[in-house]
């Protein structure tokens, strides 16, 4: 699997050179942050705001921002890769891990799947197991709170996906037996989105 790094864009640099090993194949690096939103960004209110874990659980749960901040908060490094090709490394988020805010409500032994709701009707799904291992809810990016563009107060993290699954403005967790496919992987993107295998769309698409 060899890096590409033949195409270059104004705002795409080629930085250290082992860190072509760590873009995905058809990836490119980007200084820049971009902001990729269907429609436009929700107006969240703090105040309002709350967090629902619910479904395949044992007690559904609902926080409060306050109840929110509460958790124990951890600080995690990790890669970002967009399908539209770019690729930001070495990000730093703070927040909480998925598996502490899920296992608040407890988990039920036939939960399989995720569905993550956003504010705005947003969705995207994972695997369960994936997200207990991965997911993070992040308020903070590179020492600064999220822009409003990019998910604040809060938005999930899945650094080992393409970043459609890393939903922003996100509001609740909801536990399935089944999977359930979300906004952009009922409209052909892969519903395993792997960067390193190249997984952007359905199959019988890409033929
Ligand atoms: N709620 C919501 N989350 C979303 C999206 C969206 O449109 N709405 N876009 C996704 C896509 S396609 C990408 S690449 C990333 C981009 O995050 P950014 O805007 O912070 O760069 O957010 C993901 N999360
Ligand atoms: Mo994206």
């Amino acid at each position: 699997m060899e890096p590409q790094f033949g195409l270059k864009r104004p705002d795409q640099v080629k930085d250290a050179p082992n860190q072509g090993e760590r873009v995905p194949p058809g990836q490119f690096l980007s200084k820049k942050f971009p902001v990729l939103t269907y429609g436009s960004a929700p107006k969240v209110d703090l105040a309002a705001w709350t967090m629902r874990v619910y479904g395949v659980v044992e007690q559904e749960i609902t926080l409060d921002w306050q109840q929110f901040t509460n958790l124990d908060w951890v600080t995690i490094n990790a890669d970002f890769h967009c399908v539209t090709q770019w690729s930001a490394l070495d990000n730093t988020w703070e927040g909480v891990p998925f598996s502490t805010l899920v296992e608040l409500a407890g988990v039920k032994p036939q939960a399989r799947y995720v569905l993550a709701h956003c504010y705005g009707g947003y969705t995207t799904n994972l695997p369960l197991e994936l997200a207990l291992e991965e997911g993070f809810l992040a308020h903070r990016h590179n020492g600064s709170e999220l822009g409003k563009d990019h998910g604040w107060p809060l938005r999930l993290i899945v650094p080992s996906r393409y970043a459609w699954k890393s939903a922003k403005w996100v509001n609740g967790i909801e536990l399935l037996t089944e999977d359930s496919p979300g906004f952009w992987e009922q409209r052909g993107y892969n519903n395993n989105a792997d960067p390193w295998k190249e997984e952007r769309f359905w199959p019988e698409l890409t033929r």
